[in-house]
């Protein structure tokens, strides 16, 4: 008589993989504008409401976008520097870089 002792295998529960919580809220993609030359591009940047927008300064020398009623003031020291703002209010808002009086630039938030 030939006795089989099996062994019981402990373990393997039964259960669902853990719940990956999901964020509560998804940030609005983002939009860029580029400084290339002393200038900002595009111009005007149209964006909804609540969306991010990301200036990159693609010149070796400082930039800022400052908006004229104070709603951001963002510097960008020198190349491939960059600095974001989100626009939680729609309007449209008009900027320059305080360092050269001829960039000018435009956000139109719906
Ligand atoms: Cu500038």
């Amino acid at each position: 008589m030939i006795l089989l002792a099996v062994a019981a295998i402990a373990g393997g529960a039964c259960g669902g993989e853990d719940d990956a919580a999901a964020p509560a809220a998804t940030p609005r993609t983002g939009a860029d504008v580029t400084i290339d030359t002393f200038r900002f591009d595009p111009d005007p940047l149209t964006v909804e409401r609540g969306q991010a927008v990301t200036w990159t300064n693609n010149d070796a020398i400082t930039h800022t976008a400052t908006d004229a009623d104070g709603a951001f003031d963002l510097t960008l020291a020198d190349k491939g520097a960059t600095a974001t703002h989100t626009f939680s209010e729609a309007g449209t808002f008009a900027y320059t870089c305080t360092r050269h009086p001829g960039m000018a630039g435009t956000v139109i938030v719906r």
